[in-house]
């Protein structure tokens, strides 16, 4: 076998991914519990005033209901402490509870919490809280990144709050539930400048229709997905897993591409565009490339989908 899932990983090395985002993660994650909290809420007011969150679908929020009664019941001071504790990781029940849900139903709960602390029902940051002077800088890194990546950043920033999973017994993960994919009529399809290949062209339609099933047999069996900013995503049980968990309802508007033969009889793509969270819609359009490599059976050995830098990238197709 010519490719390893490590050497794929290579494919079109010239793509600047934006590398701002883990570098501001891993800032953020050395602030203290309430500088995170406070930072956080800071960034979410300033966001929400140029770009609208759209409120959780009732099946993202029917896990977390419990939860949140629970909290509502709290004294401030208590509700203070579950949201550092989930800051801080710390093993508490909740705080393994929320380490048992899926990212949409995370960031459904904060979501609520964050109506509830507008609206006084829970324990609201001080408004005169003074964050330190690590904590404002990296407030002021966020202010200056473009749309996509600070909401990839808050997105990140609530995944890696709560229990470590991993450490979870696995059966006891919960997710909301699987749409049905769209209706044949109700589908569209992509168009591609510079790639007419069809197993591209089909990933595109397929995850666009949340049809899954069909998506995933595009996949070789040994094939591998990686997200932005994550390791790879290993063959095809694991992957139509993250499909149907984390990829219902997205929007992928690819724009262009190129295609070349890569070593015995693979092919490596690369296309770039647009690409929107069901949670912001056309609010915001996260510039993105995917780095396909084909089998000689055009099935799917490796994808890697990186958040670009800047604008600019998306016309960067140098090898
Ligand atoms: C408050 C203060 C206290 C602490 C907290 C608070 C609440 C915060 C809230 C935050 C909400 C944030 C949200 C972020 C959503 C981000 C979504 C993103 C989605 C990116 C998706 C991409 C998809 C790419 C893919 C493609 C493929 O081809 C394959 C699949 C896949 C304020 C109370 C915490 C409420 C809602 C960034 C890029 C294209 C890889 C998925
Ligand atoms: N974006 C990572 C790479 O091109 O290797
Ligand atoms: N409102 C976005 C979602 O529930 O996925
Ligand atoms: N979890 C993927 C999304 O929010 O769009």
């Amino acid at each position: 076998m010519p490719f390893t899932i490590d050497s794929a990983r290579n494919i079109f090395p010239n793509t600047l991914a934006a590398d701002a985002v883990p570098a501001t993660i891993a800032r953020f994650s050395q602030l203290s519990a309430e500088d995170q909290l406070a930072l956080i809420w800071f960034a979410y007011l300033e966001m929400g005033k140029t770009i609208t969150i759209a409120a959780p679908g009732a099946a993202n929020m029917v896990f977390a209901e419990k939860t949140l009664e629970e909290i509502k019941t709290m004294t401030p001071l208590q509700q203070t402490q579950v949201m550092c504790d989930l800051a801080n990781r710390a093993d508490t029940p909740i705080s393994r509870t929320y380490g048992s849900w899926s990212v949409n139903i995370k960031l459904g709960f904060w979501y609520k919490l964050g109506q509830w602390m507008e609206q006084g029902i829970v324990a609201p940051i001080p408004e005169k809280y003074q964050p330190s002077a690590n904590a404002s800088a990296v407030l002021q890194t966020i202010r200056g990144l473009e749309s996509g990546q600070q909401i990839t950043v808050l997105r990140n920033c609530v995944v890696g709050m709560g229990f470590d999973s991993t450490k979870l017994d696995q059966s006891l993960l919960v997710s909301e539930a699987v749409v049905p994919p769209q209706e044949m009529q109700q589908r569209s399809d992509v168009a591609i400048e510079g790639v007419s290949n069809s197993t591209i062209l089909s990933y595109m339609n397929y995850l666009n229709a949340n049809d899954f099933e069909a998506l995933i047999e595009l996949f070789a069996p040994d094939g591998a997905l990686q997200p932005p900013f994550q390791r790879p995503i290993v063959g095809k049980e694991a992957v139509l897993r993250f499909f149907k968990e984390e990829c219902q309802n997205l929007k992928l508007i690819p724009d262009r591409g190129v295609l070349e033969p890569a070593e015995d009889g693979y092919n490596q793509i690369k296309v770039t565009g647009k690409v929107q969270t069901p949670w912001f819609g056309g609010n915001v359009g996260m510039n993105i490339a995917w780095r396909f490599l084909l089998n000689p059976d055009n099935k799917i050995f490796f994808v890697a989908i990186d958040l670009l830098a800047s604008p600019k990238e998306l016309l960067n197709f140098a090898r």
